[in-house]
């Protein structure tokens, strides 16, 4: 094993610039407000130490599909939570949704299904 694999820092799986807006929180539509967020993906057992995330997302059980449809920018997926707060997440750079949509659709499945 590489010697950052036994280090007791937290695992960082990934982490980027995307552009985001929640459009609903608990099935509630809420109005738009796309605003550039730096996303940090993490494991469940992940602890905040220095760093002050803005808010969080719970992705066990999220559902994830892409949703041109639902804004005029390109590479949308939305994001859906247990809890049903929904999200869109965008980029203009087509192979970085690609792989934040596949990253995050492995994250919210139990370990054995990914
Ligand atoms: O789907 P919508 O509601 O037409 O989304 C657009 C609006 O929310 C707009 O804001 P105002 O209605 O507050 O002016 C935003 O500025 C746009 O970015 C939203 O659309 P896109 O297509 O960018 O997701």
């Amino acid at each position: 094993s590489s010697p950052d694999s036994d280090s007791s820092k937290p695992e960082l799986e990934k982490a980027g610039l995307l552009n985001k807006t929640k459009i609903s929180e608990g099935g509630r539509k809420l109005r738009k407000n796309w605003n550039q967020s730096w996303v940090v993906l993490t494991p469940s057992s992940w602890k905040p130490g220095n760093s002050r995330p803005e808010s969080s997302v719970d992705l066990r059980g999220a559902q994830l599909e892409f949703a041109d449809c639902l804004s005029s920018k390109k590479n949308v997926f939305k994001l859906r939570t247990v809890t049903g707060n929904e999200f869109l997440l965008q980029s203009e750079t087509d192979s970085l949704v690609r792989e934040w949509y596949n990253t995050i659709q492995g994250a919210g499945k139990p370990s054995g299904q990914r």
